[in-house]
């Protein structure tokens, strides 16, 4: 796969990774699209430009590790592994499908590129702490990215991991919370609210980093930042739009698991164009 640090060349990654996303969740008639579309930049700069990862040998013990914790946000991991060339980018319109790779939630029994099957949020910091210690147990130079939801953050285990990896000084994985700021059925605050999130993450002993999650600089910058800071786990709290880049969707809770009619998916994608 090419690889690219260009700016301008990840922008237009991003936009046709958007478009799979609307395509392939129009076509399911069910999916989540709004925290799909929120975590496309932070998938985009991670995969295209940040990760050492080789799809013609995904199973390269030292590669870099990425998690999906979110797992509902699938069709974003879907479509951004497609276009590395992992998967089969004319499957996407089968997501859903009986058999298909591109289940409802990423599993590794169909789709063995994949690191983890996640989808029961809560579980995947876990799962990138022990990827960090078994990195460093092998003296590996792999490193392990970890993405969370806001409304996941709510769950004990992820805090249970914040302390280990803090206490145990796992500096080489990262977190990056998908800071959308809405959940299932409505928004962050009015359900059980973060804040003080930076706060909280410090003081369970980890570095802390408060961005844009929707600039792609500001993203490549946090991630040479992550990987420069030793000593200590890294979380980049990444500020974002849940819907992102479609008018309708933005911020509106309604489109946190709910497809696009055929009308809508015609706007979205002419908004996409
Ligand atoms: C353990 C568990 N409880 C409940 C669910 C159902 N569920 C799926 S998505 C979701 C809301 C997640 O919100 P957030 O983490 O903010 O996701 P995002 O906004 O990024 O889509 C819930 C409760 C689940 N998948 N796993
Ligand atoms: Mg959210």
């Amino acid at each position: 796969m090419q690889k690219t640090s260009n700016v301008e060349e990840l922008q237009a990654i991003a936009k046709q990774t958007r478009r799979y996303i609307i395509e392939m969740i129009t076509e399911a008639k069910s999916g989540h699209p709004g925290g799909s579309l929120s975590a496309v930049e932070i998938l985009v700069t991670l995969f295209f430009d940040v990760m050492r990862h080789d799809p013609a040998n995904p199973k390269w013990p030292d590669r870099d590790k990425f998690v999906l914790s979110k797992g509902h946000g699938c069709p974003v991991l879907y479509a951004v592994m497609a276009e590395c060339g992992y998967t089969p980018v004319d499957e996407l319109k089968n997501l859903r499908k009986l058999g298909c790779i591109y289940q409802g939630h990423p599993d590794v029994r169909f789709l063995p590129a994949l690191e983890a099957s996640t989808g029961s949020l809560g579980q995947g910091l876990s799962l990138a702490v022990g990827m960090g210690l078994a990195a460093r147990l092998n003296q590996s130079p792999s490193r392990a990215f970890v993405v969370l939801g806001d409304g996941e953050s709510q769950e004990g285990q992820i805090w249970e991991a914040a302390m280990f990896a803090g206490y145990h000084h796992i500096d080489n994985i990262v977190a990056i919370v998908d800071y959308n700021k809405i959940q299932l059925d409505g928004f962050v605050k009015d359900i059980l609210d973060l804040e003080p999130l930076v706060d909280k993450w410090q003081s369970f002993g980890w570095n802390v980093l408060n961005i844009d999650g929707h600039s792609i600089p500001a993203l490549q910058q946090a991630f040479a930042d992550a990987s420069a800071t030793k000593g200590k786990p890294t979380v980049i709290i990444a500020q974002t739009i849940k819907g992102k880049g479609v008018s309708f969707m933005e911020n509106n809770p309604k489109f946190h698991g709910m497809a696009p009619t055929a009308d809508e998916a015609k706007k979205a994608l002419e908004e996409l164009a």
